[in-house]
């Protein structure tokens, strides 16, 4: 007896050291090291930068899938100047934390500062406080900060004509006398840019800077040019083009609003005795409008003309004696010049053309088999000064090219050869949106074939995830026409669409797919770019526009709905990342747009236009604006947004701020809940008070009209979505849901706001039976009546067009819009189940809503944590599943409808439907009961 005491006395004597040395870092219990920590990224998803924006970057990591680890207990970060992590270059050890964060760590050293690099390592303690082994070292160079690191000026050709938007070619020579040890670009443009080192094209990025508020912010790009130059006489070169500063914007009529083009560019090189020497954009560089890029704009198109080729133009042999000196303007204050925080788009896939459609007097047409978003590249035989011409259409009705929904634009590429042959061209400083491609021009004596075409697809270089199939076909179709809105219309910023005189970055639009673009791509920088190009768009009085970025005098003021971007794509965000950073950046533009808001409403009730239920089918009189109340919608989204702002700000600490909101909140609820809704619940159906805005003033008093409320879907999706009937009322609202789309045979009659709820509200409430329906259905207005009519996209409208009768005749009709692609979301929280219980899915639910309808589905949702994986299988009603838990998560299986249920992980066995389930894979059986 006594001596168990002294045994047991002694094992906690030496527990409690072995627990005090290692928690005090001093001796590591294991010699045997797990793994260590995996993909290792900076910011949102920055792998070893260069030209880094954050002077206090944010770090994150994984466990590697292979490791035993199965949760992370601690974490040590260091950042050092040398990639030795000397002692003496050590800038931050965070030594060991006890915390199980594994990202959006960020760093707290001394802020690092313009073209500073440092290296990275980070390492993992598990819960049995075993360390892992440093992870490889990583890299972190910063870009420009700010003007004042700028020495470069702006330049530009002369223009002795006036003609601004004629593509422009500079030059300029330098010497380099000593070994190069290490060369940066630094460059950007008021207009668009390709750079060249010694003939040689530096990247494939295309339309760089991209598109920020210019009068605010430019957007800079660093590149390693080290390979790129060389001991002596470098040559430097660039052609700059209008893209979005200097071509119009939306319409044919705004080209007034013309801004000249302006270069600026700062090479900086470190030799390798350590002296630097800096060669910039100023008054030595040449210019020339005289070059083979006669004209290029993104809406119109591209006209190369090969007579004017200037052999060697961007090479030191060239003899620029006609070319004119720059005009320069020294950097503005209050244009600030900042890293480029998301990655610039590039030439990402290149299709081949599927089937020449129709030959007929010297005009071939083209089939992509995609609609598609980029530029051709043509390799074909022509004739000396006769112009190849390129028309792009989205498709053809009857047989016949259609570009009438391209509206103004005119899509067209020209190319004129200088000698009869086999020419090859790729316009460079355009982009179309097409699956179709009319040629003409071409040499007349060769048929056409099919290798004389070929596609480049564009757009911001992220990665899309393949991350869905099932054995439903026309599913798998639908989910590759969602990605393909996505991969169209995520050019450097978030577009409505990609083809007609418009692009543009229409704020409700993004805040509907925002949250399954994150399912679908690797966009959160993207994203978070785009947010910042929000915030300095938001007006003095908090108003958010419609579009952004914003061009004031094309239209005014914002839209309800649209604005509450503001707050829902941050929010959005949040959720899927857990990184507090893109709230805490966000939550002041959150805070003015509802002020905003509240001095346009009047008791509580807001009048802020919208464009309502966007493009709802079946619509009183056809229109675009649908049937739903505005103040209907605009309150319904004043209440989201003030409910988003209390989380916000007690996420953030700022808990009177809190407070206020939620009270807001709530009386915000009951007056919508009174105002719009009688006691059974119907919509109030006689003439109602609405409240007419007395422009840019506050209102006064509120102004009887005699307007009727429309019983819509959406009028009881958008409460339910946003919590504002009461607890017990919900089941009622869902009931007269339900009711209403039985009246329309199961299908749904939504515009772009009532459509993202569908699957939330039908799968909350335990109808998930009839949104598969919905979903399914093949006739219109539906997702698959858009394949059956051939799309390959997602569209703008439900009957944007019919393989009988062609495209729907409105002056408004895309083919590639992602609004209604929002819903493949459902087939990651709804299909396979997955759902985040906390943000950031570090605990997430997996709950898949099985049919009858389906027999497979395999798909997975990428975590900051690792992928979600999930497969399941059913045959005569016998279930087979697989999950795949990543380290550092928790998952709580949840199957209701499933009988008999066996869960095996490395043959142990666990019975029953309601799991935790740690780290791991796992094998599942059981029964479905449908
Ligand atoms: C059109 C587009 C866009 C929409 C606006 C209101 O320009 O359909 O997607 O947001 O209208």
């Amino acid at each position: 007896m006594f001596f168990c005491q002294l045994k047991q006395a002694y094992k906690a004597f030496w527990l409690c050291i072995v627990f005090l040395t290692t928690a005090c870092g001093v001796i590591e219990p294991s010699a045997n090291k797990l793994a260590a920590p995996v993909n290792l990224k900076v910011g949102e998803g920055f792998v070893n930068p260069i030209g880094y924006y954050e002077s206090l970057p944010r770090f994150s990591w994984q466990l590697p899938e292979e490791s035993e680890q199965k949760q992370q207990q601690s974490y040590q970060i260091q950042v050092a100047s040398s990639v030795n992590f000397t002692a003496k270059s050590l800038l931050w050890d965070t030594a060991k934390i006890n915390s199980n964060s594994n990202a959006w760590i960020r760093y707290q050293g001394q802020p690092l500062t313009s073209r500073q690099q440092v290296f990275w390592r980070v390492k993992t303690w598990d819960e049995q406080n075993q360390m892992s082994s440093w992870s490889e070292v990583q890299s972190i160079e910063l870009g420009l900060l700010g003007n004042h690191d700028w020495l470069a000026k702006w330049v530009g050709h002369p223009n002795p004509d006036g003609i601004y938007n004629r593509p422009q070619y500079l030059r300029k020579i330098f010497n380099l006398d000593k070994p190069i040890a290490q060369a940066r670009l630094y460059i950007t443009a008021k207009g668009i840019f390709k750079p060249y080192l010694n003939g040689k094209a530096i990247s494939n990025d295309v339309m760089t800077p991209g598109w920020t508020p210019y009068h605010k912010r430019i957007e800079t790009l660093t590149y390693d040019i080290t390979q790129h130059l060389k001991q002596g006489e470098n040559a430097i070169g660039a052609v700059l083009a209008e893209g979005w500063h200097t071509g119009r914007i939306f319409g044919p009529t705004k080209k007034d609003y013309v801004l000249p083009m302006r270069l600026i560019a700062q090479l900086e090189v470190q030799y390798t005795d350590g002296t630097t020497n800096t060669i910039k954009t100023d008054e030595s560089w040449q210019s020339s409008v005289q070059g083979p890029v006669r004209s290029a704009g993104n809406y119109d198109g591209e006209t190369y003309d090969a007579n004017f080729e200037m052999p060697g133009w961007n090479t030191v042999n060239f003899d620029d004696s006609d070319w004119l000196a720059v005009n320069f303007e020294s950097i503005d204050t209050q244009v600030q010049l900042k890293p480029k925080r998301h990655a610039a788009a590039s030439n990402i896939l290149k299709l081949p053309a599927v089937e020449i459609v129709s030959v007929k007097d010297g005009v071939a047409i083209f089939d992509m088999g995609q609609n598609m978003v980029g530029v051709p590249e043509i390799q074909l035989p022509a004739k000396q000064g006769q112009a190849i011409k390129l028309r792009f259409s989205e498709a053809l009705e009857h047989g016949q090219f259609y570009v009438k929904n391209y509206r103004s634009a005119k899509s067209t590429d020209f190319y004129t050869p200088k000698a009869d042959g086999v020419i090859n061209y790729r316009p460079q400083f355009t982009f179309h949106g097409y699956r179709y491609v009319e040629v003409s021009g071409y040499d007349t004596n060769f048929e056409p074939e099919l290798a004389w075409l070929s596609g480049h697809v564009l757009h911001s270089n992220f990665t899309l995830y393949d991350n869905f199939k099932s054995n439903h076909s026309k599913l798998n179709k639908l989910s590759d026409n969602v990605s393909w809105g996505l991969r169209g219309n995520f050019l450097d910023v978030p577009t409505d669409c990609p083809q007609r005189d418009e692009r543009l970055g229409w704020t409700g639009d993004a805040q509907v797919f925002v949250s399954t673009s994150m399912y679908k791509a690797d966009v959160y920088a993207f994203w978070a770019a785009w947010l910042e190009s929000l915030r300095e768009d938001q007006g003095i009085d908090g108003m958010i526009p419609k579009f952004v970025p914003f061009r004031p005098f094309l239209t005014d003021g914002t839209a309800a709905a649209w604005g509450d971007a503001a707050t829902i794509v941050p929010w959005e965000l949040y959720q899927y990342t857990a990184d507090i950073n893109v709230l805490a950046e966000n939550y002041s533009m959150m805070k003015r747009w509802i002020a905003y808001t509240e001095f346009h409403s009047f008791d509580y009730i807001s009048n802020i236009g919208t464009y309502g239920d966007w493009l709802q089918p079946y619509s009183t009189n056809g229109r675009a604006k649908g049937d739903t109340h505005p103040d209907l919608i605009a309150t319904a989204y004043y209440a989201r947004s003030v409910e988003i702002a209390a989380q916000t700000a007690d996420l953030l600490g700022y808990k009177a701020d809190a407070e206020q909101y939620n009270k807001l909140f709530l009386k915000i609820k009951q007056k919508f809940r009174n105002y719009f809704f009688d006691q059974e619940l119907n919509l109030v159906s006689t003439a109602i008070k609405t409240i007419k805005r007395d422009k840019g003033k506050r209102l006064r008093k509120p102004i009887k009209s005699e307007i009727q409320l429309i019983t819509t879907q959406t009028s009881y999706l958008l409460p339910l979505a946003f919590n504002l009937f009461n607890q017990h009322e919900q089941d009622l609202a869902v009931s007269k849901l339900l009711a209403l789309l039985k009246e329309s045979d199961n299908h749904l009659k939504t515009g772009f706001l009532g459509t993202p709820m569908l699957h939330q509200i039908l799968q909350r409430y335990g109808h998930s039976d009839l949104m598969y329906e919905i979903l399914l259905k093949e006739t219109y207005p539906s997702w698959f009546y858009s394949i059956n009519h051939g799309a390959t996209t997602t569209w703008e409208r439900w009957d944007s067009y019919s393989l009988t009768d062609g495209y729907n005749k409105a002056n408004m009709n895309s083919l590639n819009h992602y609004a209604y692609g929002a819903v493949a979301q459902w087939f990651y929280n709804g299909m396979l189940g997955i759902q985040a219980l906390e943000p950031g899915f570090k605990r997430f639910e997996i709950n898949p809503q099985f049919t009858s309808k389906l027999n497979n589905l395999n798909g997975s949702v990428p975590t900051i944590n690792g992928d979600i994986k999930v497969y399941w299988q059913i045959r005569q009603g016998k279930l087979s599943m697989t999950i795949d838990v990543p380290k550092n998560t928790q998952a709580q299986l949840n199957l209701p409808s499933v009988e008999q249920v066996t869960i095996t992980q490395n043959k142990s066995v666990i019975h029953g439907n309601k799991h935790t389930l740690e780290p791991g894979l796992y094998q599942i059986s059981g029964v479905i009961r449908f």
